[in-house]
């Protein structure tokens, strides 16, 4: 078994439509959502805000690769083309996986370039911790301490201000 916290963004097209899409293409494999929240860009300033979600999902014998080839399919399946020259510039969908569990709750650590576990970068990132708290208020991110005290710290807790939770919005399925 495999749990995965995975992290849900949208800038271009129909956003609610793609995160919504995303969650079903999840399936029986979805445990629970969080709140959307709409979120200034990071990274590259120059585009729309994206809506922002996170997901936690489960699965008997899956190896952490297997997260990887289902946040890839969603992409595709949102029509995402992908930028070389822009990093972090807008898409579609972009769905990336933040943590897994085994069994046994412990992180999969892993330096490979295909899939860094966990994410390198989500510790900076108020659009993954604050969605996520949501769902896992005690969760710890591998290295990087509990995420109540990431969100309490700097640079996430200054880029706080530039989310706003869509009550409007469910994913909920
Ligand atoms: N994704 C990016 C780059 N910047 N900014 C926000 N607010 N939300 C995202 O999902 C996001 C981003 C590329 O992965
Ligand atoms: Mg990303
Ligand atoms: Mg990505």
């Amino acid at each position: 078994m495999t749990a995965a916290v995975l992290s849900l963004g949208s800038n271009l097209g129909d956003r609610v439509a793609h995160l919504r899409d995303a969650v079903d293409g999840l399936g029986d494999s979805l445990l629970t959502v969080s709140g959307v929240y709409e979120t200034e860009p990071w990274g590259d300033t120059d585009q729309p805000r994206y809506l922002n979600a996170v997901a936690l999902v489960i699965r008997p014998d899956a190896p952490a690769e297997h997260w990887l080839r289902v946040a890839r399919d969603l992409e595709a399946r949102a029509g995402r083309e992908r930028d070389l020259e822009r990093r972090f510039g807008p898409r579609t969908l972009d769905v990336d996986v933040i943590d897994v569990r085994t069994d046994d709750g412990a992180p999969v650590v892993s330096d490979d370039p295909g899939l860094t576990l966990p994410h390198p970068r989500a510790h900076l990132r108020a659009f993954v911790l604050r969605p996520w708290l949501d769902i896992q208020p005690y969760a710890e991110l591998p290295g990087h301490g509990k995420l109540f005290d990431l969100v309490r710290t700097a640079p996430v807790a200054d880029d706080l201000a530039g989310l706003r939770a869509r009550d409007d919005i469910s994913l909920e399925t």
